[in-house]
């Protein structure tokens, strides 16, 4: 098996290297008639919806609107986010460079420096050149403001539009994080300078309440930390004071992001755009708005799988009614796998009935076991994509050089340098896998042709088979022993065969080494 990942992994690179010089010598750069045609881009980046929260995948919550997008598009099942985590994954997405190979790109605190900094060459900023009018909507969770001192809240706010996006509408970090405020283009929306806003992650600021001192005051119970400042009376992580108009309800986030995504969408519906919709549904906290609120018989976590569902029917109508379906591609996905215990006591693992967020799979959010990575995927654009379900291995990582090609960009020496050109994998026309997927958790496992190794972790326990019947498991996949499991035959990674085969780990232990010291996946 050595032999083969060896003797593929220069193949890879030059079917690689080879579209990319194809590309430059035709100088595609594309006319007036033609950047018309170009289809325009939506994104819709899910947070910690698990491979089974969705019905087309087997959810037991009803998604309608997700499950025509799978209907008529590709529904892949075997779709990797780089991390089991936001920060990471949304990294890896925009930037096209694994985020482990970059200090800093761990979950961000809500006051953190802009991690992808303005000389980076982005998702965002490669089809601004290509012509589109480009926006981020909804979580951002990369940093804002000056890398090293945070952003000045107070003020102009750097971040997105320095990397590519025109326009923005963000919250900064997530729903569990102060300040719980939205930022649009560079500013606190709703912005009173008179109650000015301080962040603190480390003091109390201000004298609000805060979880800790009075949980009381709490409409749900925190645990994990999330007990600092009350706002909403939900404790959330860090401390802020003032701005108290500007702040969000919770309740009419996801209409409000929607809404700005379709004002986008209405506003540049003659020039091709890019929209990254990265919705807040379903991180935590759950509280649905009273449309959805009890509706799905499964809890608040249910109820805001529905509120996402409806998130996405709207995306979908507006483009309808604008007559831009089906020269729009959509991709669903999300960023890391499902959790369903995760800094709220608010009833979501008592009310999951049937329903299993992660599928099949084993793991959860924050594992490098599959359920950790191994998301939903949809793509749908009716111009040019038969309906489908690919099992074909794919990669977030991979959207950067695919968007590329299809728009006729060239990415610039360095720039996304993990990313490979998979678009006709990704439309549908093909079968071809990756060679492999690198998937993060807390360090690294790797999967490649069906076996899948997660390396031996100095310091830790034993690796132990799952329970039967445990219920929703927070794994971390962190043992002291190598795993490897054959995915082809045991998808839910049950048997550790790592002694059976000590060859396939040397090899896979191998390939990892390799791709992590070549610092690139593209030569
Ligand atoms: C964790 C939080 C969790 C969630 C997560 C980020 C604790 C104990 N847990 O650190 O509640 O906020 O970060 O989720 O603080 S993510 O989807 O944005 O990565
Ligand atoms: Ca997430």
């Amino acid at each position: 098996m050595i032999m083969k990942i060896y003797q593929r992994f220069p193949i890879v690179l030059s079917t690689i290297l080879l579209p990319l010089i194809l590309l430059g010598v035709s100088g595609v750069s594309g006319t007036e008639s033609k950047s018309s045609q170009k289809p325009n881009i939506v994104l819709i980046y899910t947070d910690d919806i698990g491979y089974g929260d969705i019905s087309c995948n087997g959810g037991e919550i009803p998604t309608p609107n997700i499950d025509r997008l799978a209907k008529q598009g590709v529904r892949f099942t075997n779709a990797h986010s780089t991390s089991s985590t936001c920060t990471p994954s949304r990294y890896g997405l925009l930037t096209g460079e694994y985020p482990w190979r970059r200090q800093g790109t761990g979950i961000a605190p809500g006051n953190a420096g802009s991690i992808i900094t303005p000389d980076r060459f982005t998702l965002a900023s490669m089809l601004q050149k290509g012509g589109y009018k480009t926006a981020a909507v909804g979580k951002w969770h990369l940093g804002l403001g000056d890398p090293k001192t945070g952003p000045n809240w107070n003020g102009t706010i750097t971040g997105p539009r320095e990397i590519g996006f025109d326009y923005n509408f963000l919250i900064p970090a997530t729903g569990d994080r102060v300040p719980c405020v939205f930022v649009e283009n560079n500013r606190i929306a709703n912005f009173d300078p008179n109650d000015p806003i301080e962040v603190n992650y480390g003091k109390k600021v201000g004298n609000e309440p805060t979880g800790r001192e009075n949980p009381e005051l709490l409409i749900m119970k925190a645990i994990n930390g999330h007990d600092q400042t009350i706002i909403n009376g939900i404790g959330r992580i860090g401390f802020m004071s003032g701005g108290k108009l500007a702040r969000w309800n919770d309740e009419t986030i996801a209409e409000t992001i929607t809404g700005k995504a379709v004002d986008f969408i209405k506003a540049n519906k003659n020039v091709p755009f890019f929209v990254y919709f990265a919705t807040h549904d379903i991180h935590v906290p759950r509280v649905p708005h009273s449309k959805f609120a009890g509706k799905s018989g499964h809890g608040v976590r249910g109820d805001v799988i529905l509120q996402l569902d409806d998130s996405v029917g709207t995306i979908v109508k507006t483009l309808e009614e604008l007559n831009l379906l089906e020269n729009t591609l959509i991709v669903f996905s999300s960023d890391n796998g499902p959790a369903v215990l995760d800094g709220y006591a608010d009833g979501s693992a008592v009310s999951l009935g049937n329903h299993k967020p992660t599928g099949q799979f084993r793991g959860s959010k924050y594992s490098k076991f599959e359920a950790g990575t191994r998301v939903p995927l949809i793509v749908h654009w009716s111009n040019r994509v038969k309906p489908k379900v690919s099992d074909a291995l794919v990669s977030h990582i991979d959207l950067f050089a695919s968007f590329a090609a299809l728009v006729g960009q060239v990415i610039p020496e360095g720039a996304a340098p993990d990313s490979l050109n998979s678009l006709s994998t990704l439309l549908g026309e093909s079968d071809e896998s990756r060679e492999f997927v690198v998937e993060q958790g807390n360090g690294l496992a790797i999967y490649s042709k069906g076996w899948k190794l997660i390396p031996a972790t100095q310091g830790a326990a034993k690796s132990k088979p799952p329970k039967p019947d445990a219920g929703f498991l927070i794994e971390s996949g962190i043992a002291s022993d190598p795993q490897l499991y054959n995915i082809c035959t045991d998808i839910a990674e049950t048997e550790n065969l790592a002694e059976k085969y000590p060859d396939i780990v040397k090899e896979l232990t191998e390939l990892l080494r390799v791709v992590r010291e070549n610092n690139k996946s593209v030569q």
